[in-house]
């Protein structure tokens, strides 16, 4: 809005010229959300202590998780506050991406916030069925496949990284291959999110990541230059991403170790669901597996361990899976294996920037 109010002023005073730039209303929106979440932090946490939305903690986990139980969780509507209302704000709401990039933000908070929402009266750890949940993620991504299949400016040729000169043409197969990304994104993260600042640490550095491959998708001679495919508009989405990172910033403030508060599912499906909606309108989905490598280990660590337990009848690959329950066990301090994982994280991300230039 302040896009649509300001920009057309500089017909009269130049200085308003400025916010036709995406690089000024990255910065400004991103500050923007790590200031709504940073001074909103301590109200929405009294907020939930005095509503006693508490976390339940699993008796089979690791001890040390035994000390967080009644910790506010939920906190996720504090991101998603602060992300919808920063977006409303900076972006250019003519663009598609933007509207597209907003339903998965809040329909996926809303199943997360179902899920939560049923956890808390119950007072254990089940709220949704997996079952309902993944159909629920399933027909939204569906719709948000064909959704962006449908811009105008979305080409469905598949970006397959280093080797430049190939690029299938799938046609309506990027919607489903939308939605595995989109999906299996959402649940990464949820399956991460299981320390302090675990999950939003890597998600941070996701965000600053698909800031700079949006920029690059969506500028015209950029991406010619680094001869990736170009996509009109998905600059736009650099804004959005800046306004990932700062809202996350903002939120690792209290969500740090020893954490006041946690994202809850409301946070942790939307906030997966919207790195992979990004990494798809970028074109840059086969990327997110180094983006979101630690996503993808920790993941991984889940389907290999069940699968293993399943066929092994009862025997384990790692001590407890998702992969930081075994470092855990193994006795290692959660201080030392959240700070391990976001050096891993910013390794990877690292790697997947350097690609750019490699072709
Ligand atoms: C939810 N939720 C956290 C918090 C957070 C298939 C199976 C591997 C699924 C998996 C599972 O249920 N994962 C998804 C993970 C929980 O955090 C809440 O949930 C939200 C995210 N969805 O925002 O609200 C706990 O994590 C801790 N936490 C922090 N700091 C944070 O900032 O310390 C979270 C955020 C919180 C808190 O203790 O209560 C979770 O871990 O439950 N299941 C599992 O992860 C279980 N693994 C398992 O059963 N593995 C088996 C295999 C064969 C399936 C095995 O390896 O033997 C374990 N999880 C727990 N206890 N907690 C097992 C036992």
């Amino acid at each position: 809005m302040l896009y649509h109010l300001l920009y057309p002023l500089h017909t009269t005073i130049s200085f308003f010229n400025v916010f036709r730039y995406i690089t000024f209303r990255a910065i400004y929106a991103s500050l923007t959300a790590f200031f709504i979440c940073f001074f909103m932090g301590p109200w929405v946490i009294r907020k939930l202590n005095e509503m006693q939305i508490g976390q339940y903690i699993q008796e089979d986990g690791p001890e040390n998780h035994h000390k967080k139980a009644g910790t506010p969780t939920m906190g996720g509507v504090l991101i998603i506050f602060s992300v919808v209302v920063s977006t409303l704000l900076w972006t250019n709401l003519t663009n598609y991406y933007i509207w597209a990039i907003l339903l998965v933000t809040v329909s996926y908070a809303f199943i997360g916030f179902a899920d939560d929402y049923l956890m808390l009266i119950r007072k254990q750890n089940k709220g949704l069925s997996a079952r309902s949940k993944f159909l629920m993620q399933m027909i939204l991504a569906i719709c948000t496949g064909i959704f962006i299949y449908n811009c105008p400016s979305f080409n469905t040729q598949l970006n397959i990284p280093f080797f430049k000169n190939i690029s299938p043409d799938i046609g309506w197969g990027y919607i489903f291959f939308a939605v595995i990304v989109i999906v299996g994104t959402s649940n990464a993260v949820n399956l991460t999110d299981g320390l302090d600042g675990l999950a939003i640490g890597p998600v941070i550095i996701a965000s600053v990541t698909y800031m700079l491959f949006a920029y690059v998708t969506g500028h015209v001679r950029i991406a010619e230059y680094l001869q990736i495919s170009y996509v009109s508009g998905s600059g736009e989405l650099t804004i959005f991403c800046g306004i990932l990172a700062g809202a996350g910033l903002g939120f690792l403030w209290f969500n740090t170790y020893p954490a006041q508060i946690f994202m809850g599912d409301v946070g942790s499906l939307p906030l997966g669901g919207v790195i992979g909606t990004v990494a798809v309108i970028t074109k840059q989905e086969i990327m997110l597996i180094l983006v979101g490598g630690l996503f993808v280990i920790e993941a991984l660590s889940v389907i290999f361990q069940v699968g293993f337990f399943k066929m092994t009848n009862g025997r384990r690959i790692f001590k407890m899976a998702p992969l930081h329950h075994h470092f855990e066990l193994k006795g290692w301090p959660e201080p030392k294996i959240i700070v391990r994982f976001w050096v891993i994280a910013i390794g990877l991300a690292l790697i997947s920037i350097s690609t750019l230039k490699i072709r």
